[in-house]
């Protein structure tokens, strides 16, 4: 299942104690060493949206600690950084403070959590007048924050229609995808992403009437849509109402946000094979008038995507 959603409190290394020692000979005097730095907490971002599964709801996630200082002025090793892996599109919000951070970038790399700074060894209070020093520092905790982490969908193009509408055939055929494709409404139970020319698509699971209020799989995938750049807008050729289908899913984005509206679109007029020339013509005349660009398309007739990637 795609994970868009989940909270988790990341906590960043302790720092180790300094140490307390005196070396065998009087002469040396203290020489206990200094605690190690306890592990940062980084997170990463991935191109795998399902990266979030990995991270189940108020989680703690902990990076190593520092180790302890030894004699013979030996520093303890420092506690191993933590690395949490992100979907590209996420943003995370720090519940105490609401500060928010964006990832945007792939292969975008940050410290979020910073660990805890190890104590001082004895043999660091060491001084002229006092060479044999008792005093050690403890290491200071590392940084903890609880984060809401949020997963909306970042695409140069989504793919939205009823369900059955020809999504996912779609993504399929523009691009590297293996979305699963069937004769039934709902085939796609979760965003499948594909690259074209470098930029990503993204197959919505099919919109129903009533979506925006959490009907379908409507309302999880709806709230994606305000990242995607460009929508196409799937209308099965072999509807008997086709106007209808496009006003239920219209609908649908106004309800939900009517900035959605406002997003550049072509309707892309699907399974052109199972119409006649003289219903396609008809269909499209009635489209016309929606003020979008219509773009005709069958996976059977390989010249009509050659026009869809020009469009594009
Ligand atoms: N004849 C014909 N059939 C098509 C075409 N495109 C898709 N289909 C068929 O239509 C059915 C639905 O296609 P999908 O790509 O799964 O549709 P979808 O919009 O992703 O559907 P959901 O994931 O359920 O919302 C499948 O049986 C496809 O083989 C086309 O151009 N011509
Ligand atoms: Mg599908």
């Amino acid at each position: 299942m795609l994970v868009d959603e989940t909270k988790f409190t990341l906590v960043a290394g302790h720092g180790g104690a300094g140490s307390v020692s005196f070396g065998k000979m009087s002469v040396v005097g203290a020489d206990g060493g200094n605690g190690g730095v306890g592990g940062d907490v980084y997170i990463r971002v991935t191109s795998d949206l399902k990266a979030l599964g990995r991270y189940p709801q108020d989680n703690t996630l902990t990076a190593a600690d520092g180790e302890k200082g030894s004699s013979k002025r030996m520093s303890g090793k420092n506690g191993k950084d933590l690395e949490i892996i992100v979907p590209i599109g996420t943003t995370i919000t720090n519940i105490l403070t609401g500060e928010e951070v964006e990832f945007n970038e792939l292969d975008q790399r940050v410290v979020i959590c910073k660990g805890g700074k190890g104590g001082w060894g004895n043999y660091m209070f060491k001084s002229s007048v006092n060479t044999s020093p008792t005093k050690a520092e403890a290491g200071l905790a590392g940084e903890s924050k609880t984060f809401k982490v949020v997963l909306k969908l970042i695409a140069q193009y989504g793919l939205i229609g009823l369900p059955n509408a020809g999504k996912s055939s779609i993504l399929n055929q523009l691009t590297n995808a293996d979305a699963g494709v069937g004769d039934y409404p709902f085939t796609t139970l979760e965003a499948n992403l594909g690259v074209h020319d470098g930029k990503i698509i993204a197959d919505i699971p099919g919109l129903i009437e009533g979506a925006s209020t959490g009907k379908g799989l409507g309302i999880k995938f709806l709230k994606h849509i305000e990242k995607v750049g460009m929508l196409l807008h799937c209308i099965a050729a072999n509807s008997t109402t086709i106007m209808a289908d496009y006003q239920t899913v219209n609908s649908e984005l106004e309800k939900f946000d009517p900035k959605l509206l406002k997003k550049r679109r072509i309707i892309l007029l699907t399974k052109t094979d199972l119409v006649t020339a003289e219903v396609l013509k008809k269909q499209i005349k009635e489209l016309t008038g929606l003020g979008f660009p219509i773009c005709p398309i069958s996976i059977y007739d390989w010249d009509s995507f050659v026009k869809l990637e020009k469009a594009l």
